[in-house]
């Protein structure tokens, strides 16, 4: 068991796979700061809060849904009365033979309020989050072969987050796909893989005094 398990981290580390992604927002923490993976209080922000960067207010003109607080709640959207966030990956091209796509988002409430319609390229994703107020997560996404076979016809991922009378509010910082099947781990996963590894390393050892008692 250990020796697999030492076997497979060694194979995660064993370098990047050359691989090309695209990125639709800048990761800078939902334009306040916020940090991954955490609690946040938004610091009295309120639900209309605009904290995109200039570069985000340009690319805000079509396809970006990012840094505001909430991205589809009419009135508070960054196209105003839009309740659909539709972001666009575009010039792909037509050799994907595998994807996964990460998303960086806050507050999914889908329990309390309601869950939104997410599709790529019009193919209906499971997108049901109850993350919970006030947690932002990075979601990972390993992209279906209809979805893979989409990309090569079109040369695009068209993702739309529909609300669909949620009354939810939440965020998104950035998107990010790329063309190989897994995410490389961050530092910070190898940490809490040991951590991991060494829970269940302890459980077992539990496990057996307890069979020998
Ligand atoms: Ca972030
Ligand atoms: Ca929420
Ligand atoms: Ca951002």
């Amino acid at each position: 068991m250990r020796i697999i398990s030492m076997m497979s981290l060694l194979a995660l580390m064993s370098g990047p796979v050359a691989a090309a992604s695209w990125q639709i927002g800048d990761n800078d923490g939902y334009g306040a700061g916020i940090c991954d993976n955490c609690q946040h209080s938004f610091n009295g922000f309120t639900a209309n809060y605009d904290g995109r960067s200039a570069a985000e207010m340009v690319a805000t003109d079509g396809t970006q849904y990012t840094d505001t607080y909430s991205t589809a709640q009419p009135g508070f959207s960054p196209h105003g009365s839009e309740t659909v966030a539709t972001f666009s990956f575009t010039g792909l091209g037509n050799s994907w033979a595998v994807g996964h796509l990460e998303i960086d988002m806050a507050d999914f409430q889908a329990s309390t309020f309601g869950s939104v319609i997410t599709t790529f390229n019009g193919i209906t994703q499971n997108f049901a989050y109850n993350d919970g107020f006030p947690n932002t997560l990075i979601h990972f996404y390993t992209l279906t072969g209809s979805v893979i076979d989409s990309i090569n016809a079109t040369g695009e991922l068209v993702i739309t987050i529909d609300r669909n009378n949620s009354t939810d509010f939440y965020g998104f910082d950035y998107l990010k796909l790329s063309d190989i099947a897994a995410p490389v781990p961050e530092p910070e996963t190898y940490a809490m893989l040991l951590v991991g590894l060494g829970l269940l390393g302890f459980a077992s050892r539990r496990r057996m005094q307890k069979t020998v008692a």
